[in-house]
Formats: structure tokens, C-alpha cells, sequence
């Protein structure tokens, strides 16, 4: 194919899937609607992020930079559009930060003509990913995400220790990003790190996950919560677990915060993701609670089990059987978009009402860790049913 007739199969492929329309799939489980299609895949990304498209320099119109997936956005409602900030991951394993807008939030993502600078600090990242996006009182926006760098202290020959940490940058446009000195906890790595978005105590709080190694929690495991003075030199001296790892349920092995609470007039409503084994291996699912208004380390509500876990098509990916979330944003008229991202490899979107959240969270039992509990509360539910 000629270098122009090339250039344009591939600009009409890429206009209609960034114009196509997304779909509601019904009548679904009541708590929350799925979308036939993905919001954001590696193909949405722009051209001119992969192709030199320059018929001198690149006679074959090949692909230079190939985007290997793109996952594990942040989000926040910005200028009235529902923006993602997503992780892109080239083929090189680079992952980097870049935004997508869209108008109504569940399909026409469009990417900004270029990804997001972030400055690196004196010891610099080699690999950036997974942020959290924090309108914050202090009139920032944050973003929370995981750096990770080659373990110093690693074997000869081990290419693979690493060490991960949380990296904090803020902005008031989304356009130029500030970056601060990473945080500091007593846990020698950290993974998803997350901002609170108000002051407590007037001091900010960090919803931390101490783990022991870069890929297991080891007896760092939960979700925990410290806070700090100055978030420009944040230290967090003492991390209280609020949500620990509990034995045969899905959030066994360990879990992590995913985007900042909402706030309800209930609680603080939190999205998390719990991982347990399998013969498999990893299964990552998304799950639910919320903590008390006034006593963020208080959990007043946990439903038992998954909210949401990997459907279809959606098993598959670079990491299968993986579904992760960082982003979720809350309308004025109560809506909630979720956006969640698939094995590792693409964003989706599922929209419910916080009315609809609260009502799951209060109302779902709570795990009663032995089968006995829950059969006798499905009884219970059928005995009611047969009132009816
Ligand atoms: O591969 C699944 C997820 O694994 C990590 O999450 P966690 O630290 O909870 O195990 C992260 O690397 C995340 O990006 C990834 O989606």
C-alpha cells in the first residue's frame, strides 16, 4: 500500500473508534450499569504518538513507538468534561501519564495532542503509573501515583528488585504539574497511596498500604491512613491500618485504596480492590465500605465480597483476571462514573448514583467468614421473599 493510502486507512480507523458510541448493557445487578465498550484503549491513542509520519523518514509509515496498553486512569470533572488521566504503557514497559477527555463521560475520549510532564526528582523514576487525582480544600489539585526505582540494595544479577514509593504531584490547570519530594512512611514500599481531600486534624491524610516487598503486601498488608504536617516534605510518621487483609475473603492476600472517598451524608464512601490466589494466580476484584464522617479510621459499613470482578471479555489481558480502579467521579445530581481499568490493559466505565452506593454498602451483610453464615442469611432472604 502507497505511504498516503496507508496513512489514510489508518486516520479513518482511528476517527471512528475515538466517534463511536458507547452503550448501557440492562438491566444489570441494580448497583451499577456496564458499558459494551471500553472508554480507552492502546488504539485510541493518538497517530502521531506512534507513527513518524514523515514518508522521507519513514517510508513504510511503521510504527515507532507501539503503545502497549493503556489502564489505571485517575479522573476528575474538569471545565464541565470528564477527564482521565490515564496510564500509558509503550512497548519499551515506560509507563507515563497522559489525558483524555471526554463530554459525557462514557465514550469519545479524545487524548490531548501531547502525554503529561511530569519533572523527575534528584533520584529519578524509572517507572511512573497508577495516579490518584485529589481536588484537595487546599485549592490543589494532587496527584498521587506510584514511582518505582531499581532496588539499590539488590543481589548481583537480581534485575528485577524493586523498590516502589509514592510520588506527589499538584497543579492548579491540569496543564503544568508541580512536583513535590516523594512521600515518607516507616514502610519500606508503598503502592497506592491516596490523599484524603480534606484537612483532618488540620493536617493532610494519607490513605498509605505498607508492604514489605514490591510485590507482596507481607505483614504490611491493609489500607492505612496517616497523617502529616507539610505536604510539601510530606512525612508520615505512624500508619494505622483501617482496612486490613482477612483470611478467605477476597482481599486475602492484600488491597489498596483506590481513588479518594466520597463524601455522603453517611460516610466517607470508599473504592478498593482486593486480591486473592488461585491456582490461576492473581484475582483482583473491586470492592466497597465506608468509614465514619468524623473518624476516618472507623469502618461503619463493609459489604461482603465484590462489588465489581472481571466479566467477559474483561478477564483478559496483559494481567488476567485483574480489575483495578483509581478514578471515579461524582456528579452534582448524585450520578457516580467508575472508571475502572481491565487486566491490566484497558479503561472501561460503569455509572450508578451514590444513592444507589450508600444503599449497597448499608444495606449488603457484612463477609460472615464461614459458609454456615452465608447460607443461613441467604435462607433468611428466601423465608422474607416467600412473605411477599
Ligand atoms: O497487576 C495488577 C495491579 O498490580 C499492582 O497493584 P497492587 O499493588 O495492589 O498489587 C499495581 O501494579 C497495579 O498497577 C496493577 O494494575
Amino acid at each position: 500500500m502507497q505511504f498516503s493510502d496507508r496513512l489514510a486507512a489508518l486516520e479513518q480507523q482511528h476517527r471512528l473508534l475515538i466517534n463511536s458510541n458507547n452503550e448501557k448493557l440492562t438491566p444489570g445487578n441494580g448497583i451499577f450499569d456496564r458499558y459494551r465498550y471500553p472508554v480507552l484503549t492502546a488504539a485510541h491513542t493518538p497517530l502521531p504518538w506512534r507513527y513518524d509520519l514523515n514518508p522521507v523518514s519513514n517510508p513504510h509509515l511503521m510504527e515507532r513507538y507501539g503503545i502497549n496498553a493503556v489502564f489505571n486512569a485517575g479522573a476528575i470533572k474538569w471545565n464541565n468534561r470528564y477527564v482521565l488521566m490515564a496510564r500509558v504503557e509503550s512497548v519499551d514497559r515506560k509507563s507515563f501519564f497522559a489525558l483524555a477527555e471526554s463530554d459525557n463521560g462514557i465514550d469519545r475520549f479524545r487524548f490531548r495532542e501531547y502525554p503529561v510532564l511530569i519533572a523527575e526528582t534528584e533520584n529519578p523514576d524509572t517507572n511512573v503509573y497508577d495516579i490518584r487525582l485529589v481536588p484537595h480544600e487546599d485549592g490543589f489539585i494532587y496527584g498521587l501515583f506510584c514511582t518505582e526505582r531499581k532496588d539499590p540494595a539488590a543481589a548481583a544479577g537480581d534485575q528485577s528488585a524493586t523498590i516502589a514509593a509514592c510520588g506527589i504531584v499538584r497543579s492548579k490547570d491540569l496543564q503544568h504539574w508541580e512536583r513535590l519530594p516523594d512521600l515518607k512512611t516507616p514502610s519500606p514500599q508503598q503502592r497506592n497511596v491516596v490523599l484524603h481531600p480534606e484537612f483532618v486534624q488540620g493536617k493532610y491524610a494519607f490513605y498509605t498500604r505498607p508492604q514489605d516487598d514490591f510485590l507482596s503486601a507481607g505483614s504490611g498488608g491493609g489500607i492505612g491512613l496517616g497523617l502529616c504536617d507539610d505536604i510539601t516534605n510530606a512525612v508520615v510518621t505512624e500508619e494505622k491500618i483501617i482496612d486490613p487483609k482477612v483470611y478467605h475473603t477476597i482481599a486475602e492476600l492484600k488491597n489498596g485504596l483506590g481513588p479518594a472517598p466520597i463524601k455522603t451524608l453517611h460516610g466517607w464512601l470508599h473504592l478498593a480492590h482486593g486480591v486473592r490466589n488461585t491456582a490461576a494466580g492473581l484475582r483482583y476484584v473491586l470492592y466497597l465500605f465506608m468509614t465514619d464522617l468524623h473518624d476516618l479510621t472507623r469502618v461503619i459499613h463493609k459489604p461482603a465480597g465484590y462489588f465489581m470482578a472481571p466479566e467477559g471479555g474483561e478477564r483478559v489481558g496483559d494481567v488476567s483476571n485483574v480489575l483495578f480502579c483509581n478514578g471515579w467521579i461524582r456528579e452534582e445530581d448524585g450520578r457516580v462514573f467508575i472508571y475502572y481499568a481491565s487486566s491490566d490493559t484497558r479503561m472501561h466505565v460503569a455509572t450508578s448514583t451514590v444513592d444507589k452506593l450508600v444503599d449497597y454498602v448499608v444495606h449488603t451483610p457484612a463477609d460472615g467468614l464461614r459458609s454456615a453464615v452465608t447460607v443461613n442469611a441467604i435462607c433468611r432472604m428466601i423465608d422474607q421473599n416467600k412473605k411477599r
